[in-house]
């Protein structure tokens, strides 16, 4: 028998892409409101707080420090384009989390983007060991549009979970709706259940 690679490839691909999504080649660009251009990295920090002991601030020269690992992942925006084989080198979420003591009230998890953009996640999606801080794609620095300096990934839910110019990680103990949740779009948002909108 003859193996037909392509047809392979094609029927692996097939399910890893969620239903109603289609594969792009390229990385589209998609956010509410501006880019924001950082000229001086010193006043940029990363805000631990909400349900913590004590809440932390990474400063960039710090952030930069903290354990880096290369990920690899497929994403799934809910305008329904996906990108499989994405590589990317991060900071996985446990190495954060060891700046702050979680109190045990803590369920969910508001991540702050620059310009007061958010979205809301829970706790235990939050720390999966797939879910990291980027800060490459690809090999490349994050470009602006991208997220630079630093944005969430959180692979296994739609792609507006991953807040690009992250500032801030708020833990809490309700769920509390972020930017496009308020706007309609689902709590949780898992694309193999097609979790796009509340709204019909
Ligand atoms: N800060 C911020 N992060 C954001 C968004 C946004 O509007 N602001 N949009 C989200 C949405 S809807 C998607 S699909 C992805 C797109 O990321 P990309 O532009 O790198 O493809 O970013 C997410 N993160
Ligand atoms: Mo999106």
């Amino acid at each position: 028998m003859e193996l037909d690679l392509a047809q392979g490839r094609r029927d692996d691909e097939a399910l890893r892409v969620p239903p109603g999504q289609r594969l792009t080649a390229g990385f589209p660009v998609l956010h509410y409101g501006e880019v924001p251009y950082y000229r001086d990295m010193s006043k940029w920090d990363l805000r631990i707080f909400g349900l913590v002991d004590e809440a932390a601030v990474i400063p960039y020269s710090d952030f930069m420090k903290l354990p880096m690992k290369e990920f690899g992942n497929d994403i799934h925006c809910v305008t329904t384009w996906s990108k499989l084989d994405n590589v990317w080198e991060g900071v996985p979420v446990a190495a954060v989390m060891e700046k702050v003591k979680l109190r045990p009230e803590a369920k969910f998890v508001m991540l702050h983007a620059e310009h007061g953009w958010s979205t809301n996640l829970p706790l235990e999606d939050f720390m999966r060991d797939t879910s990291f801080l980027a800060i490459r794609h690809n090999g490349e620095l994050l470009t602006p549009d991208h997220g630079y300096p630093v944005r969430m990934v959180v692979p296994h839910l739609y792609f507006w979970k991953s807040a690009k110019w992250l500032r801030g990680i708020e833990f809490m103990a309700e769920d509390k709706p972020g930017f496009w949740e308020r706007n309609g779009y689902h709590m949780y948002g898992d694309p193999w259940k097609e979790q796009r909108y509340d709204f019909e």
